[in-house]
């Protein structure tokens, strides 16, 4: 295994600025509030630590909140990121695994590039290999954006597709952080802008949607998708950036981007399931559960992201 499978650094990401809409800032403690760590610390022998970040704690001194750029909250977001990276890739370049509850998507930026800077540094060069669960692309750069929202723009920041537009504004991403775009992959995708499709078509990355899902079974989707990662067979490291919405409603009404026709429960735990299996796995995102969303249904959308949890660390 590449991680060391006997300690657990957990990183809650209490961070909604990203978002339209705050709430997920939330999301850290509905799911630790459920007992679920304590549960699999004592069955699988596993030894915890909690970090936590949130966008109240003075002690990160978050920039003010103006738009600029057409972003929304572009300084507090980078400066929430940049912090979340560091801590992220303080956890990962030992060799611990990372489990990162946010928060809205915009953390992502900080948990990739620092997964992918420890990864470079513990295995000399190396690329992380990600795979992207989500019903959205996050792919949208500041100039495509509709919405101004930088959780809609993570992968774009990841991969060096959007540059840092103005000082302060992710100007903090070096080389070491960005990934390598040939093994990055997404699944359940079935919201894409225009601009997200183009962007994608023209850089070929590798893209299930829903359709794929499917047309061709979860299963399927993958042996693809992990071989597309590695396909030499050489151990490619591993992030995985769970979004909560690319699992049906039915399944995660208390998101704030739900759409139609998602993952099935099921499928979703495969999918976990999978990269748990591969020994690959070293970093595992989940985010987006706004318990200020569907509340009355918030335990339903808990459970759903306790069993991925679980399923990913093979409890
Ligand atoms: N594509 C839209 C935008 O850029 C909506 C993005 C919504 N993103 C999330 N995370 N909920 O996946 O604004
Ligand atoms: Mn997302
Ligand atoms: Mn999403
Ligand atoms: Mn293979």
């Amino acid at each position: 295994f590449l991680a060391d499978r006997s300690h657990l650094a957990i990183v809650a990401a209490k961070f909604s600025c990203g978002a339209p809409r705050a709430g997920s800032e939330k999301g850290p403690d509905a799911i630790i509030k459920t007992g679920i760590f304590d549960n699999i610390a004592s069955r699988a022998n596993l030894t915890l630590s909690f970090y936590t970040s949130s966008q109240d704690d003075a002690e990160l001194e978050l920039p003010s909140d103006q738009d600029e750029s057409g972003l929304k909250r572009p300084r507090e977001v980078s400066a929430a990121a940049a912090h979340i990276s560091d801590s992220v890739y303080q956890r990962a370049r030992p060799g611990n695994f990372v489990l990162t509850l946010g928060g809205d998507h915009s953390i992502g930026v900080g948990t990739v590039s620092g997964t992918s800077k420890a990864i470079r540094e513990r295995f000399s060069g190396r690329d992380l290999g990600v795979l992207w669960i989500d019903a959205h692309a996050d792919i949208n750069t500041p100039e495509t954006s509709l919405s101004g929202r930088l959780h809609g723009m993570p992968v774009a920041f990841l991969s060096g597709i959007a540059k840092s537009p103005k000082k302060g504004i992710f100007d903090w991403l070096e080389d070491s952080h960005l990934i390598n775009m040939k093994k990055f992959v997404y699944i359940g995708l079935r919201d894409v802008d225009e601009a997200e499709q183009a962007t994608i078509a023209r850089t070929g990355i590798k893209a299930f949607t829903m359709e794929d899902v499917k047309r061709f079974g979860i299963e399927k989707v993958m042996d693809l998708a992990l071989d597309h990662i590695d396909h030499i067979g050489d151990e490619t490291p591993i992030h995985a950036s769970y979004d909560i919405d690319s699992l049906d409603p039915e399944w995660a009404p208390s998101t704030g981007f739900s759409v139609a026709s998602g993952l099935s429960l099921d499928e979703g735990v495969y999918v976990a399931k999978r990269l748990y299996q591969s020994g690959n796995l070293i970093a595992l995102d989940l985010v987006e559960i706004n318990p200020d969303v569907a509340t009355s249904q918030l335990n339903v959308t808990v459970e759903a992201g306790c069993k991925l949890i679980k399923s990913a660390l093979g409890a």
